[in-house]
């Protein structure tokens, strides 16, 4: 079995303790970090999804799965993520509201941070008026991005982008989408400025959206 294929093996078993020295023996084997991420990571966790549509497995397993690539993610980040510079500005991030999955968000906010860009990382399940009120505190914002997982939380990304919309701030900054159900047809269609289907072309978005 490849090195590769060990870390997607042990993401999709959950199996936390031993991710981060699969990870870490797959870069001494010389492996591509983002192949790692790709094949290793975002697959299994392709299969997990699958799984979990199909009955195989439930909730319970997809967590720890979660909690396996995140621990695998933290390996790879520092050969992932360079120039933290937050020389293009500042960005805030969320999960909208009633969507409580981040590993895409994260991931996104890294790619981000290694654009150059000040990252504010505001979590999961995060309201409009929380996203609002941080803008305000930092009114040099540049970028709003939001990431939604699920078809049900679909309409409370558009919420947001009505909510932000409404504001005063709104011709300062750009609202860019993202996350598996998203469409760019849907991102025109709720008023977003852009988007981006993964965290490397987000990071190309963000930068154009600032150009
Ligand atoms: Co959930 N879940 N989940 N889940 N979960 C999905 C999303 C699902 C597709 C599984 C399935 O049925 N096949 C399904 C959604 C179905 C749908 O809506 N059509 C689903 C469901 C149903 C649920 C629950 C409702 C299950 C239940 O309770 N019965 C529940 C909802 C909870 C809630 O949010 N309120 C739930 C819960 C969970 C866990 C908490 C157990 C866990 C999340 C843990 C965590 O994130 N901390 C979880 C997981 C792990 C998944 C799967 C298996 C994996 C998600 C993931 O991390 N993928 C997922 C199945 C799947 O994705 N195939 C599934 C890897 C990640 C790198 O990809 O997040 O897509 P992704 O991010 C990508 C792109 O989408 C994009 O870039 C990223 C990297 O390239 N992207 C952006 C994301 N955000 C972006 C923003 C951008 C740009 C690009 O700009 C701003």
């Amino acid at each position: 079995m490849s090195k590769i294929d060990e870390v997607a093996e042990l993401v999709e078993k959950g199996k936390s303790k031993k991710i981060e020295a699969a990870v870490q023996a797959a870069l001494d084997d010389g492996c591509d970090p983002v192949e790692i991420l790709n094949k290793g990571m975002i697959d299994a966790m392709g299969i997990v999804g699958e799984k979990f549509k199909n009955n195989e497995i439930f909730v319970p397993e997809m967590l720890v799965a979660a909690k396996a690539m995140k621990k695998g993610v933290e390996v790879l980040k520092p050969h992932l993520a360079s120039d933290a510079t937050g020389a293009m500005g500042k960005l805030i991030i969320a999960t909208v509201a009633g969507d409580l999955h981040d590993i895409g968000k994260n991931l996104v906010a890294m790619m981000l941070e290694s654009a150059g860009f000040e990252v504010i990382d505001l979590g999961v399940d995060v309201p409009a008026d929380k996203i609002i009120a941080a803008v305000n505190e930092n009114p040099d914002t540049k970028i709003v991005a939001l990431s939604a997982l699920l078809t049900t939380t679909m309409p409370a990304m558009r919420d947001t982008v009505s909510a932000l919309s409404a504001q005063d701030f709104r011709k300062n900054i750009k609202i860019m989408v993202g996350g598996a159900p998203i469409t760019e047809a849907f991102a025109t269609e709720i008023g977003a400025d852009g988007y981006s289907e993964d965290a490397a072309s987000a990071a190309t978005l963000a930068k154009s959206l600032v150009a």
